[in-house]
């Protein structure tokens, strides 16, 4: 089991689920292996004559294509489905923000007018006296223009550095439309059409910004208008924060729409009194994956988990319903809820699943939607068996939107990011890391996430953090400001100084772009260089499994990071590939990805990136020992996850 996850709660689960003899995607992992083919990115399954694999002495398919471009070309279809993904949830972030504006959804309001008046300016939405539901239905329509643009180029492009925006024109890969780029990716990628991986792979990039300054960018702007711009919450993570005695709700998924509806009906006295009525003391709402970021980030509800975990919740037999939407809902969550007492209940109109109830979310009518969906919650309180609850939780502080962190830097009148940028020129800070993404069954859960961030706080290096591994972070204390004990001693001057724990949780994936506007405003507040490719900076994906991390990470990297992924390359099979996407996009582009299954390497590389990145900067030499006692890990030294596994950092049951 230890093998499997560093997570106590984890391997607890773990456990009862084989005792109750159900099978999760740990299970299913070691049954089956992947296909060692498709993994390396040498089949080709993009027209019927094949499937062609491309292996021992069959170096071409049969329409002559070259390893080369199927692999350009598998990755590509990857990279734009990714940005589909986190795009279209983004549209459907505007289309309720229409709706909202225009009277149609009453459930929603426009939460941060100030938001809004920032998100018109980049939109070129005129504001002046007008009332905000005027500016909001404008935002989103032009918002939504976005999506469909023909030619010219996306309006947020204008947000990155004024280098690279010109860099961006001068190759080509300034994305005209969101979906245009992802259109064209498909259309390249057909049988017989673009058949130079480089060529491919460049317009990969531009599908990929497509998604950065486009797609996501708007889902994370709206979300932060509809919702509220997040600022510092303090909650709770794990399995334990589940409650024996009340109804317990789940949200999984990604979208903030229902959720913060959901959030509210669990609230509603009328609702409470209802789940007093069927024997529980009150209703509890805990969160997965993304959804369960931006509810925490909003509202300080509990992590219950991240990605891995789903199914391992389930087991606990003490979740009432769990309410998916869409994006990394595993389907095996249907099978382990058939031998349990839990309802999976989906809600999107894109997303049904086999063995679910589904109950269709319409923003028109969310909040009957949202209280109907508690009910049934509710209603399945009694119908609980035996429950085990690991007692395990730990307590965190989220919410860092890219507002705050000006804001925290000079207060309202004199926001900036000075600080920030003179103690990265001073040698306190050695550099900055974004660390995000997934968990994938094929490394031990947790375990690169928690050895990267701890490694790299230790060594002075700020952590921003999303998505899954801000998840893992949660669980193990990091993302408190008592976790500065174990930051490198000029790292925690600062962050002492400021007030802010040294890894700062900035939301759910889509908000990667926060991290791309945090790059924007350090790389153009002075003394770091003129771009984003110039910060002593890297962004991380440790333990990444599914298409949005590729387009995050391609983003990253045409934005001019040098981006590393944690377990297998899609592209293995390929050395020439390989090198487009690492040297090659590094002299287009000058950011790179690479994949490295060995976490200690990802550390070594990326301190010595920001190292070298410092020197070209002629910014002073990191040196650990200048501002007190030496960084309290380093690579080699014993492992923060052995200590997690020894119980040393163990977590005992934290207060509500
Ligand atoms: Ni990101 Fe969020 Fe987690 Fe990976 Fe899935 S939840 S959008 S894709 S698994 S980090």
């Amino acid at each position: 089991m230890e093998k499997k996850s560093i997570d106590a709660a984890t391997i607890e689960m773990l456990e009862q689920a084989q005792a109750d003899g159900i099978s999760t995607v740990f299970d299913r992992a070691e049954a089956t292996k992947p296909c060692p083919i498709g993994h390396e990115g040498n089949c080709c399954k993009l027209c019927f004559m094949g499937p062609c694999r491309l292996v021992g002495k069959t170096t071409v398919g049969f329409c002559g294509a070259t390893m080369e471009t199927v692999q350009a070309r598998n990755l590509a279809r990857a990279i734009a489905a990714g940005a589909a993904a986190h795009s279209d949830h983004g549209r459907d972030m505007a289309l309720t923000l229409l709706a909202a504006a225009t009277g149609q959804a009453p459930d929603y309001q426009i939460k941060d007018e100030r938001k809004l008046r920032a998100v018109a300016a980049h939109l070129g939405v005129e504001t002046g006296e007008r009332p905000k539901e005027e500016i909001a239905a404008d935002v989103a329509r032009a918002a939504l223009a976005e999506f469909g643009r023909q030619e010219g180029e996306l309006l947020f492009v204008r947000r990155a550095p004024p280098k690279r925006q010109e860099l961006w024109r001068r190759l080509g890969i300034a994305p005209r439309g969101i979906d245009r780029e992802i259109v064209e990716t498909l259309h390249r990628t057909h049988m017989g059409t673009d058949q130079d991986a480089e060529h491919i792979l460049t317009h990969a990039l531009r599908t990929a910004l497509g998604d950065g300054f486009g797609g996501s960018m708007i889902s994370t702007d709206i979300s932060d208008i509809l919702f509220g711009t997040p600022t510092p919450v303090a909650a709770r993570s794990n399995f334990g924060v589940l409650e024996e005695d009340e109804v317990n709700i789940v949200v999984h998924g990604h979208e903030p729409t229902l959720s913060d509806m959901i959030v509210v009906a669990a609230s509603d006295p009328e609702l409470i009194e209802y789940a007093k009525s069927k024997g529980a003391k009150g209703i509890n709402l805990t969160g997965i994956c993304c959804t369960a970021n931006e509810v925490l980030v909003r509202h300080g509800v509990p992590l219950l988990g991240n990605y891995l975990q789903q199914e391992l919740a389930i087991v606990t037999g003490a979740i009432d319903a769990m309410v998916v939407d869409i994006q990394c809902v595993m389907q095996g969550l249907a099978s382990v809820a058939e031998h349990y007492h839990t309802k999976i209940i989906t809600t999107s109109p894109k997303a049904k699943m086999s063995g679910a109830i589904h109950i269709e979310f319409d923003e028109h009518r969310a909040l009957d939607i949202a209280k109907l969906i508690v009910r049934t919650a509710v209603d399945n309180f009694p119908n609980r068996k035996q429950t085990h609850i690991p007692d395990v939780v730990d307590r965190l502080v989220a919410g860092f939107s890219h507002e705050y962190i000006a804001y925290m830097q000079g207060g309202v009148y004199r926001e900036s990011f000075r600080p920030l940028n003179d103690n990265i020129m001073n040698g306190r800070i050695r550099g900055a890391a974004g660390v995000v993404g997934c968990c994938n069954v094929h490394t031990c859960h947790d375990e690169s996430h928690i050895n990267i961030v701890q490694g790299l706080i230790a060594n002075d290096v700020l952590v921003v953090t999303t998505g899954c591994n801000a998840i893992a972070c949660a669980k193990y204390g990091l993302l408190t400001p008592e976790v500065m004990e174990r930051a490198g001693p000029g790292l925690r001057e600062v962050c002492q100084a400021i007030g802010i724990p040294p890894v700062l949780h900035m939301g759910s994936c889509v908000d990667n772009t926060r991290i791309l506007t945090v790059l924007t405003q350090m790389a153009t507040e002075g003394g770091l260089g003129e771009d984003i490719s110039d910060l002593p900076a890297v962004g991380i994906c440790p333990e990444w499994m599914s298409e949005k991390a590729l387009s995050i990470g391609t983003y990253c990297v045409a934005s001019g990071i040098y981006t590393i992924f944690g377990g297998a390359s899609p592209v293995a099979g390929s050395p020439e590939v390989t090198k487009i996407i690492s040297a090659g996009w590094e002299e287009k582009v000058g950011g790179k990805l690479e994949f490295e299954p060995d976490w200690r390497k990802i550390l070594e590389k990326s301190l010595a990136h920001i190292d070298a990145k410092r020197k070209a900067l002629k910014l002073e030499e990191y040196n650990p020992t200048r501002y007190a006692a030496s960084a309290a890990y380093l690579p080699g030294d014993s492992l923060p996850s052995d200590e997690y596994r020894q119980g040393k950092y163990s977590a005992s049951k934290v207060a509500k």
